[in-house]
């Protein structure tokens, strides 16, 4: 890790500014907690042990099927997309791990990305498949499906692409393969709902058969598009039988956008938490469809109720509790590092403000039917204003106690937009 992109001596001096305000704060929590019979510090200890992968499409601008604004400065390779996540690692201290998306990352030499990862203070995630694009010169198309489509050739060649990243992800030193498919139908009867499913369960247990030891494959459901009728693998029920099917590598990974308005998600988790098939999460928001806005940004309570089944989850392990965190975003109008700091800040906060929660008042209030008082256990630990353990785990690990700020005086974009070449206009994702 010689290699980071922000002088230490910037982020150095933006801190000591801003010290003298956050040791305040601290103390002042440090207090209201002991009240509560909580020692600040073993908060902070939790927050320091907590991580939150990033993609890297997430590093560069997104774009809907109307258009995509591109942003001057913006990554366009994979190269420079690590360089953005290093500069976001460097602050916020929370992220030491992205996730590639193949064919999108490709190079040549994995070997040597590894290490240029490595010198820029990152490791990799998980590994996400693509079988809902063509390529160029792509012998079948997936307009019809991938995984599950009537052809064989077509579900060949999407096993084939999985098995490839499993092996690109075994070069990376990655141990999770994700795969969401867009498998599905626009119109009634298009397809015969029984049957897409048993290929893509015949073609996904392929897949399956080529994990190496100790790696999973995390299915991630998702109601609809870019199938807009029915999508093969289109809700947790679906994902979790498919799962168990597959096997016990197999997991479902949860994208909080992937859901119907109003789908109570917390309670999702704690299902696939008891069945042992909890595998992982893509963090973002939506309020209406799969928006992919910033993680914590349209309903931030939902967000920590998410956090407070994770915790309850923790302590009562079921197969192993280690879901892979992941923020799935696309950002269309916002300097991507901003809103991957900002986004990272919210998810640690939930999961700081899940850990305050008083479990045993909770629990006997639960036992005795107190719903008010079961309610605001949960609400008490919502309301305490966490950042002030987040800066200090930060500050702790070297990074910046005010990310944006620091990142707005590093000048990292202006920089950026002198160096790098323009990314085209467009449409789409990336
Ligand atoms: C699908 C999805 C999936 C990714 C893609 C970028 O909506 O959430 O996780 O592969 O976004
Ligand atoms: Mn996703």
């Amino acid at each position: 890790m010689n290699n980071l992109p922000l002088s230490a001596d910037l982020i150095a001096e933006a801190n000591a500014r801003a010290l003298p305000a956050l040791e305040d704060d601290y103390f002042a929590l440090a207090r209201k907690l002991e009240r509560a019979g909580i020692a600040i510090d073993a908060v902070k200890d939790r927050v320091a042990a907590f991580a939150v992968a990033i993609p890297t499409w997430g590093a560069g601008r997104g774009g809907i099927r109307f258009a995509r604004f591109p942003m001057p400065g913006e990554p366009t390779s994979i190269h420079e997309k690590l360089e953005d996540c290093a500069v976001i690692n460097q602050l916020c201290r929370i992220t030491p791990r992205v996730s590639p998306h193949f064919p999108w990352d490709k190079v040549s030499d994995y070997a040597a990305l590894r290490e240029e990862a490595e010198s820029l203070g990152l490791g990799f995630d998980a590994v996400n498949s693509n079988t809902f694009q063509d390529q160029p010169g792509q012998p079948h198309s997936y307009a019809t499906g991938s995984l599950s489509s009537t052809h064989e050739a077509t579900r060949r060649q999407a096993i084939e692409h999985n098995i490839e990243c499993i092996e690109i992800g075994r070069q990376l030193g990655s141990r999770d393969l994700t795969v969401w498919v867009g498998d599905g139908t626009n119109l009634p009867g298009q397809q015969d709902l029984a049957r897409s499913l048993d290929r893509y369960l015949d073609a996904a247990s392929q897949v399956y058969a080529a994990l190496p030891d100790g790696w999973r494959m995390l299915l991630e459901h998702k109601l609809f598009e870019p199938a807009f009728y029915s999508s093969v693998i289109s809700d947790w029920g679906s994902s979790i039988l498919a799962a168990q099917e597959l096997g016990p590598k197999a997991k479902c990974l949860i994208d909080l956008g992937h859901h119907a308005p109003n789908v109570n998600i917390e309670q999702i988790v704690a299902r696939l938490h008891r069945f042992g098939k909890l595998g992982g999460f893509h963090f973002n928001d939506s309020k209406y469809g799969d928006d992919d806005l910033d993680s914590g940004s349209i309903n931030p309570h939902q967000l920590f109720l998410v956090f407070n089944e994770l915790v309850e989850a923790e302590r009562n392990p079921r197969d192993g509790f280690d879901p892979a965190y992941m923020i799935d975003q696309s950002h269309n109008v916002t300097d991507p590092v901003e809103s991957m700091l900002s986004s990272a800040e919210a998810i640690a906060q939930c999961f700081a403000k899940a850990c305050l929660v008083d479990r045993e008042a909770l629990r006997a209030a639960q036992e005795g039917n107190d719903t008010m008082m079961a309610f605001q256990a949960l609400r008490r630990a919502y309301t305490i204003d966490v950042s002030p353990v987040l800066a200090m785990a930060r500050l702790e690990a070297g990074g910046a106690i005010d990310v944006l700020d620091t990142y707005r005086q590093s000048r990292w974009r202006e920089r950026k937009a002198q160096e790098r070449k323009a990314s085209g206009l467009g449409a789409g994702i990336v």
